[in-house]
């Protein structure tokens, strides 16, 4: 997808969602490694007239958009009805998208993209980087949350919108068999991270046969729930709305217990490359594992919780080879800001993951604890 998109093609798009103004300010939100995010002031008389988060949809990642926002509808749909049930006004709690002309929470523009437009939710925002861990324990709870709100929900009738996202296994498979094809020569620049791979391989296809053997049920997940994909509220600093619906799909728990401790319990940014930097923080772990697990009593099974830390080495392992297996392809994949950025992000989760393994037993017991 092109980085560039102009204004004009971004005014386009907000009128085909009915919107009425005269002009508008638009400022690129920094979310994520896949979709172009922005956040929209409309003016109307000269006054402000509502503000949007207007999203051009990356579907080289994702092929089937409409099915998608379909998933989407649904599923808002659904959190938004168990709220009201529980007598919750779901306003900043539920993403509300906009409807086009023909009835779609999307819209295609003038160029071919593929729009969607959400209303902005005030006194709220993300955090790239944990500033206070009672903050990470609420998004905890909010994630946590977000799979029991789904639990009757028809799961069946979910699309996935990427196949085997967190098929592990899969994952390193195709890793290994790009370091074979190696069709840029940056093999040899990557050999001792390769082998780091070769050591994991039969570790990290745990998640995946215990799923197979039923020995851990599926659950509709989020899939990607890094400490930017949820909203917190200003004044309350709780955690009020989960963001970034586009991989909600039958998955783990563990999957979104690891994903979310992987960024948001590291010492170091992702992309960190001071890897002296990267470690776990067992403050912050504990903090996530208190809002996600002792939020939800009950909830899960015993061997959910068994397997909640193996999803944060798991996680960190598959994310570290998705990154890796980018470079060697030639950075198709994930937005990059310079040459070499997949390479350093695949050495930073490396690195997370090696301290884990060292701090796993304390991992097991902080969360047995919270059960
Ligand atoms: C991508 O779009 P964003 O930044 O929320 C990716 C996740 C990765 C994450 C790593 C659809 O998520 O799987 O964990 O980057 N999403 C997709 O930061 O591949
Ligand atoms: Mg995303």
């Amino acid at each position: 997808m092109s980085k560039r998109i102009s204004k004009q093609e971004m005014e386009h798009a907000l009128r085909q969602f009915g919107l009425k103004f005269d002009e508008f300010d638009v400022a690129l939100l920094d979310a994520g490694h896949i979709n172009g995010t922005y956040h929209v002031t409309l003016k109307k008389n000269g006054a402000v007239a509502g503000e949007y988060v207007l999203q051009c949809i990356n579907t080289y990642v994702f092929r089937y958009p409409e099915l998608m926002m379909n998933n989407i509808a649904r599923v808002t749909e659904h959190l938004e009805t168990k709220l009201l049930e529980q007598g919750i006004n779901p306003k900043r709690r539920v993403l509300h998208f906009l409807r086009n002309a023909n009835g779609n929470n999307y819209t295609y523009g003038e160029k071919g993209h593929f729009w969607r437009c959400y209303r902005f939710v005030d006194h709220a925002r993300t955090y790239n980087q944990v500033t206070d861990p009672t903050m990470l324990e609420s998004a905890g709870r909010g994630f946590g949350e977000f799979q029991k709100l789904l639990a009757d929900f028809p799961m069946d009738t979910l699309v996935e919108t990427i196949p085997d996202f967190h098929n592990t296994k899969l994952r390193l498979r195709s890793f290994f068999k790009m370091v074979e094809e190696d069709p840029l020569g940056r093999v040899k620049s990557t050999r001792t991270e390769i082998e780091f791979f070769q050591t994991r391989k039969q570790l990290s296809s745990r998640l995946v046969d215990q799923q197979n053997a039923g020995i851990l049920p599926l659950r509709v997940t989020h899939n990607d729930t890094k400490y930017n994909n949820i909203l917190i509220d200003d004044d309350t600093h709780e955690a009020i709305c989960v963001l970034d619906l586009d991989t909600v799909m039958p998955g783990l728990a563990a999957y979104d217990f690891g994903d979310a401790i992987r960024f948001a319990a590291c010492t170091a940014a992702e992309d960190e490359k001071d890897l002296s930097k990267v470690s776990l923080d067992l403050e912050l772990f504990e903090a996530f594992t208190r809002g996600f697990i002792g939020g939800a009593q009950g909830f899960f099974t015993e061997s959910e919780i068994e397997s909640m830390a193996w999803g944060a080495r798991i996680m960190t392992t598959e994310l570290a080879a998705r990154f890796l297996l980018d470079y060697l392809s030639g950075d198709r994949y994930f937005k990059t800001e310079y040459p070499g950025h997949n390479l350093d992000r695949a050495r930073a989760q490396i690195r997370l993951v090696e301290d884990m393994e060292k701090k796993f037993k304390t991992m097991q017991e902080i969360v047995r604890q919270y059960a």
